[in-house]
């Protein structure tokens, strides 16, 4: 019997790549020029049941749209904001993700962007490099993280495990989000209210429109010349040329950023300044985790052909009930 169609639309690592290929036919949509997909898919969209993905690559609207027999979407990441899961959702489309089994390592690179910025670990190493603590003596005391306020935007599955940790260094939690919930830490309403009683604000919500630029100018004069920001969610929730203007006026105190507004591109004003530590996205770049969330969008694909549901759907298809698989 022959397979169903699987588009995958970037590459994969061969541990992803045998088991699509083991219940799917797959067809590789990067293989074609960017100029020639949209043609390929008008001529064969209609052989593909599932599109396998990333939250880097996303869904294009135009190529959702062709492929009239799609019912599954697998998406590598938990963050989905470049896939219209709520479009998806009202065609039938199952929409997965890889929720959870990242939480750990991203919330240690929180904590190490926190740690790093606040006890100038660079700086330090540079200090030791160049030769300045044999000329210079010793480097400067910097600031403990013991006994700071750390505010959560997004006190979700990563955002918690950011909180446990945080508590272990010492530090009180608040959070804000657009819901209070039964945990033992306070929540603030207001996100410029909360920005004004911490001393380092972090940022773990989704992406997409609802949370474009809720980082901007007011949070970040709140947060203070003795503020940190920390940003492991996605670089539209932080207005980066109001965070630039807080950094140059003195506004703001610091930042740690492992996204950004136009990645991989980071405008100079920030890989050229002292009182900013930076990562390129790679808050869930470990071995251990990226092979946990491969393997969850193969099981979510495998799961799909068994009985026409995932493991993992995102929210908007939570309640979606294929009723078949192919
Ligand atoms: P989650 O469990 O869904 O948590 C998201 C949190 O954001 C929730 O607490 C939610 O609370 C809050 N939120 C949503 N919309 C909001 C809004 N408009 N205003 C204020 N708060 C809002 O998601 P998660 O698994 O923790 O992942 C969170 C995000 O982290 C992902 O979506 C992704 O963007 C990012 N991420 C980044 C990396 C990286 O490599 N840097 C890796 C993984 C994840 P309410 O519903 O109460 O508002
Ligand atoms: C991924 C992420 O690296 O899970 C997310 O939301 O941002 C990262 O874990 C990204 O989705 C690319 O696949």
């Amino acid at each position: 019997m022959r397979k169903p169609g699987l588009l995958q639309i970037g590459p994969v690592p061969d541990r992803m790549r045998l088991r699509f290929e083991a219940e799917w036919q797959v067809t590789r949509l990067f293989d074609y020029e960017e100029g020639d997909r949209l043609n390929f898919l008008a001529g064969a969209g209609s052989q593909f049941t599932g599109i396998a993905t990333s939250g880097h690559w996303g869904v294009p609207a135009d190529i959702m749209a062709a492929l009239p027999n799609l019912k599954v979407i697998s998406s590598n990441g938990v963050g989905y904001d470049t896939i219209d899961a709520a479009a998806a959702a009202a065609r039938g489309v199952l929409v997965s993700h890889t929720p959870d089994v990242l939480n750990d390592d991203v919330a240690d690179t929180a904590i190490l962007l926190w740690l790093a910025l606040t006890r100038h670990l660079l700086q330090g190493d540079r200090w030791v490099r160049s030769g300045d603590w044999a000329t210079h003596g010793a480097y400067p005391l910097t600031r403990s993280v013991r006994g700071q306020v750390m505010g959560i935007l997004g006190l979700g599955r990563i955002g918690r495990t950011i909180a446990t940790r945080a508590e272990a260094f010492g530090a009180k939690i608040v959070y804000h989000g657009r819901t209070k919930q039964v945990v033992p830490y306070e929540f603030f309403a207001s996100l410029t209210d909360m920005a004004a009683a911490c001393d380092v604000l972090v940022c773990v919500t989704p992406g997409g429109p609802e949370t474009q630029h809720l980082v901007g100018a007011d949070v970040l004069r709140a947060l203070g010349p003795e503020g940190a920001l920390i940003n492991v969610a996605r670089g539209s929730v932080v207005d980066e040329t109001a965070l630039i203007a807080a950094l140059d006026s003195g506004a703001l105190g610091g930042a740690g950023l492992d996204v950004f507004e136009h990645e991989p591109n980071v405008p100079a004003a920030l890989t050229e300044r002292e009182n900013v530590v930076l990562a390129p996205h790679m808050a869930s770049g470990t071995i251990e985790t990226r092979q946990a969330m491969g393997d969850l969008v193969c099981d979510n694909l495998s799961r799909f052909l068994v009985d026409g549901r995932v493991l993992t759907p995102v929210p908007e298809c939570a309640d979606l009930r294929t009723g078949g698989s192919v």
